[in-house]
Order: C-alpha cells, then sequence, then structure tokens
C-alpha cells in the first residue's frame, strides 16, 4: 500500500485551498519534526537518561519532568528561526517567547503543551504534544508582540494538532477542513498519511472520567455518571464501558479512533478554577480536532472554542466527544 506523505499532503491542501498560506504549511512541518525527536527522546528512556523530575516547578506549581523541559526547548528551538512566527506559549513557561531579534519574524503564533500527560512519563504509557496556531492580530504589526495578542478564542484558530507518542507515534492535524492522521514510519524517519477523514461517531457507549474525584463533582455531573454506571436497565438505558489513560492526547486519540466522551469537569477541589486543563494548549486545540471530526466540546454548558480568553494560563473544564454523549452532558448540567 501506498501512503502520501505529511509533505506531499499540506503541498496538495495549499494547492486546493489558496486561502492556506505556505508559512503554516511549513510551520506544520517543524512542529511535526519537534514532535519526530521528543519522540525518539521519549522512545530512549532510562537508556537516554531523559526521565525522572528536575527541581523546578512550572507556572502551574507543577513539578517538571526532565522531558517536559526538554520537549519545550526541543519545540522552541526547532521553531525559533524560520521565519513564521512572531512569538510562542507554552504550558511550561510563564509567559510567552518572543522571536529573537536576530531570526525573521513572520505573522503566526504558536501555542503548545509540550509534553502532555506527565504523570505517564516515567510509567511507559502513552503521553503526546499538542499545539495550535493562531495569527498575531492584523494591529500587532511593527510592535511587540504581548501576551495579549495570544488572548484569542478558539474559533480564531488557523489550525491545531497533537503527536501521540505511544505503540504507534502518530500526528493528528487539523487545518479547519477535516482531521487527518499520520504515522511515523520509524525506519525511514517519515510521517505517513494513514487516516485520512476521522469522524467520530454521534453515539457510544464508552466514556473517560478520572473516577476517584466523584465525590468532588458538581451533582449534574455525579448524576450523569450515576446514570452511565445504572447501565441497561438505568435511565440512559445502555451499559457503558470506562476508559481514562490520564494522559489527554491518548483519550482524545481513542475517542478520534471509536467514538467515546472524555470529561475533565471542574470539581471541588479547587472551586475558584473552572477546571484543571488548560484552555489555550489543551482545550482549545483538541476542541477544533474534535469538532472538524463531527465531534462536540464544551465547558459542560458552552462551546469551549467561544470561550474570549482572559489569560494565557487560563484553566477550563472540558467534556469533548461523541455529539450526542456531549449534549446529553450539556442537558444534565445546563438545568441545574
Ligand atoms: P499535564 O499537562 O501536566 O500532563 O496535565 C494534563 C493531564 C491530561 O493529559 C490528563 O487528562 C489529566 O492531566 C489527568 O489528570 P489526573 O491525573 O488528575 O487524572
Ligand atoms: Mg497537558
Amino acid at each position: 500500500m501506498k501512503f502520501k506523505t505529511l509533505t506531499q499532503y499540506l503541498v496538495e491542501q495549499q494547492r486546493q485551498n489558496k486561502a492556506l498560506q505556505a508559512e503554516v504549511r511549513l510551520l506544520i512541518e517543524v512542529v511535526a519534526r519537534a514532535c519526530k525527536s521528543i519522540g525518539h527522546a521519549v522512545g530512549k528512556g532510562s537508556l537516554g537518561g531523559v526521565l525522572g523530575s528536575l527541581e523546578s516547578e512550572n507556572i502551574q506549581g507543577e513539578v517538571q519532568k526532565k522531558l517536559d523541559v526538554m520537549s519545550n526547548e526541543i519545540l522552541l528551538e526547532a521553531n525559533e528561526w524560520g521565519g513564521q512566527l512572531a512569538a510562542m506559549a507554552s504550558e511550561e513557561m510563564e509567559t510567552i517567547h518572543k522571536i529573537p531579534n536576530r531570526y525573521p519574524k513572520g505573522e503566526y503564533l504558536l501555542l503548545f503543551d509540550p509534553l502532555d500527560g506527565s504523570s505517564n512519563i516515567d510509567v511507559n504509557v502513552s503521553i503526546g504534544t499538542i499545539f495550535s496556531i493562531l495569527k498575531a492580530p492584523a494591529e500587532s504589526a511593527g510592535r511587540e508582540i504581548t501576551e495579549d495578542d495570544f488572548l484569542q478564542p478558539g474559533t480564531q484558530q488557523v489550525a491545531a494538532g497533537y503527536a501521540v507518542y505511544g505503540p504507534q507515534t502518530m500526528l493528528v492535524i487539523t487545518l479547519g477542513n477535516g482531521v487527518v492522521g499520520f504515522t511515523l514510519d520509524r525506519e525511514t524517519g517519515t510521517w505517513m498519511l494513514t487516516n485520512e477523514n476521522i469522524q467520530i461517531p454521534a453515539d457510544t457507549k464508552e466514556f473517560a472520567i478520572n473516577m476517584s474525584n466523584m465525590r468532588h463533582w458538581a451533582p449534574p455531573v455525579r448524576q450523569y455518571i450515576e446514570d452511565c454506571l445504572a447501565g441497561k436497565t438505568g435511565p440512559l438505558g445502555k451499559d457503558y464501558n470506562m476508559r481514562w489513560v490520564a494522559s489527554m492526547v491518548a483519550d482524545v486519540h481513542r475517542i478520534l479512533s471509536r467514538g467515546g466522551i472524555f470529561m475533565y469537569p471542574w470539581d471541588s477541589r479547587e472551586p475558584n478554577k473552572p477546571g484543571k486543563l488548560r484552555l489555550m494548549y489543551e482545550a482549545n486545540p483538541m476542541s477544533f480536532i474534535v469538532e472538524q471530526a463531527g465531534g462536540m466540546a464544551t465547558d459542560s454548558v458552552n462551546r469551549i472554542m467561544d470561550i474570549q480568553p482572559t489569560q494565557l494560563h487560563q484553566r477550563v473544564g472540558v467534556v469533548l466527544g461523541s455529539k450526542n454523549e456531549v449534549e446529553r452532558v450539556r442537558s444534565y448540567c445546563a438545568g441545574s
């Protein structure tokens, strides 16, 4: 079987869609190359001396793993010099990373979670990289980029994607016209188009949530999960299955592969925060991908991509996946 390469796919996309700028195509290629390097580092594990934690904490107060920091550096270095970007922002950095003056600047903004699923790094379970591309506001031309320039709703994303480092290394992207997946041929180091037109089934019998937080959830979320657990004879009339990898990338990848609902809702452990996951680096790019695959993504009630961000590291509740099931959760939560 002959597969297209990522480069071929992107060049063809650009021919078909004149609005797709060459800069975006190049940017995705650079991000994909950086993901390949991260995948190599992840794959070396103890042999590369990359496992374990550092003394440092990130802006969210989380202890940084060596691979979190390495992945962040790989992405910064790879993307700094190409001339497509005005600035970058990362889950692992307090503020934005401006393109140094020695390099040309472009008009795009790149945001990423360099290594998602940090708790799985040292136990050899799938982890990933998530990214989102925005355009810098037109009025920022000729002046320094600021954090405020990044505070655009998810609907403004030009492209988004993730790489999952699992049994296979895969890259899933959207340019706003559907979702496609590439598998890394580890022998030739080439991303090959293996999954065209990815679609999430509208119905599902599989949910993903960290059940250990049940006592902290809002009553409607608790009610929904109790109804799922009640099975065929309960109000939902279905026997549900449960999966929780604790790497959003892996959980979302499963949903893109066979449907399901992923939930990390608000809970009372941190009552003043709307959720655990980050809007700009995790929720927005994943919502763009899920919507482009025919699914739905909400903060439990409202569409995530419509949220006007007020802070770079803003958090949000996340309920995404199979449309009818996300809609069901919305009806539980909106009624409360
Ligand atoms: P991270 O970006 O620090 O790795 O945290 C995000 C991860 C998600 O990938 C995953 O869905 C969630 O945290 C798991 O959280 P928990 O350990 O509370 O189940
Ligand atoms: Mg993360």
